[in-house]
């Protein structure tokens, strides 16, 4: 089935460069469609505003929850509290619908192709913010499983919290995720990653399935992955750890092993933490 996702941003072109590549791929393979949307199409002042002042003080400003509901609701065909006559215009990704002004008056689903999908699959709703959970190659793996995601790009301070939660308490499943502990300025390069994440896990996105299993943090557990190589063995006087050329892939497998766990120890010694007794095999040496 093909996966539909939506995305509200203030730079909806952000999202062009997306098309050129991995997006572009799984489209072409049918996994995907990906509907971009201007949030300021979903304004009603003549100054097109999406965000003010922060309640209680403080620098730098919020975006306003009227303009994310009368978009959310759009998109998930919702009624809201007050019928809006707003007229967005949609844009997809792949550029099959010309560019429009932002006062157009095209439908908000004019990817009527993927209007029956869009009223059977669940949506999830996805706010990336710097304050929320971390985003781990787990939530990836489960909203690749998804039919429909819509992912609310913040810009500015943030959004009014008010968002996520009143869509949670219409019964919508509603995610809001940290990509790391970095700032950004705004949500639209997390959303980027986070769609990077999900697509490459559709189901016939990948050409050799095996390269995701066995990959860093999603194999049988989350351990960074041993070192690579190829051909020629001697590289400027660099060798190839001679154990990989033994063609004993017992030792092999058990070099690889050690290697990953005494990486993860010394790099990422969070996720050594995290590991379980049932995550570590009985060879496995403490390093
Ligand atoms: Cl999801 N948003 C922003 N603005 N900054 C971030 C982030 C998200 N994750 C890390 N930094």
């Amino acid at each position: 089935a093909t996966m539909l996702i939506d995305i509200v941003s203030v730079f909806p072109e952000y999202f062009d460069v997306v098309g050129l590549s991995l997006m572009g791929k799984a489209r072409d393979k049918g996994l995907l469609s990906i509907t971009t949307h201007n949030l300021r199409d979903w304004t009603h002042d003549v100054h097109h505003s999406v965000d003010d002042t922060p309640v209680g003080g403080g620098a730098g400003m919020v975006m306003k929850p009227e303009v994310w509901a009368d978009c959310l609701d759009d998109l998930l065909n919702l009624t809201g509290p007050d019928d809006s006559d707003a007229s967005p215009s949609a844009e997809d990704i792949n550029g099959t619908t010309p560019s429009s002004a932002p006062s157009s008056a095209a439908s908000p689903s004019s990817a009527t192709s993927t209007a029956e999908a869009r009223a059977t699959a669940t949506p999830i709703l996805i706010f990336p913010n710097p304050s929320a959970p971390l985003f781990t190659q787990s939530e990836a793996t489960r909203l690749s499983h998804a039919g429909h995601l819509v992912f609310g790009c913040g810009r500015y301070e943030g959004y009014d919290a008010r968002v996520p939660e009143y869509y949670r308490g219409r019964g919508l499943d509603v995610r809001e995720y940290s990509i790391g502990d970095y700032v950004l300025n705004g949500g639209e390069v997390a959303v980027a990653v986070m769609m990077e994440a999900i697509v490459r896990l559709l189901p016939g996105f990948m050409g050799n399935p095996e390269s995701i299993v066995e990959e860093s943090y999603t194999g049988r557990d989350p351990l960074l992955e041993h070192r690579q190589y190829t051909r020629p063995a001697l590289w400027r006087g660099l060798e190839v750890p001679p154990v990989l050329l033994s063609g004993d892939h017992g030792r092999v497998d058990r070099y690889r092993r050690d290697e990953a766990l005494s990486r993860t120890s010394r790099i990422r010694p969070d996720l050594i933490e995290r590991l379980t007794c049932a995550d570590l095999d009985k060879k496995d040496r403490a390093t």
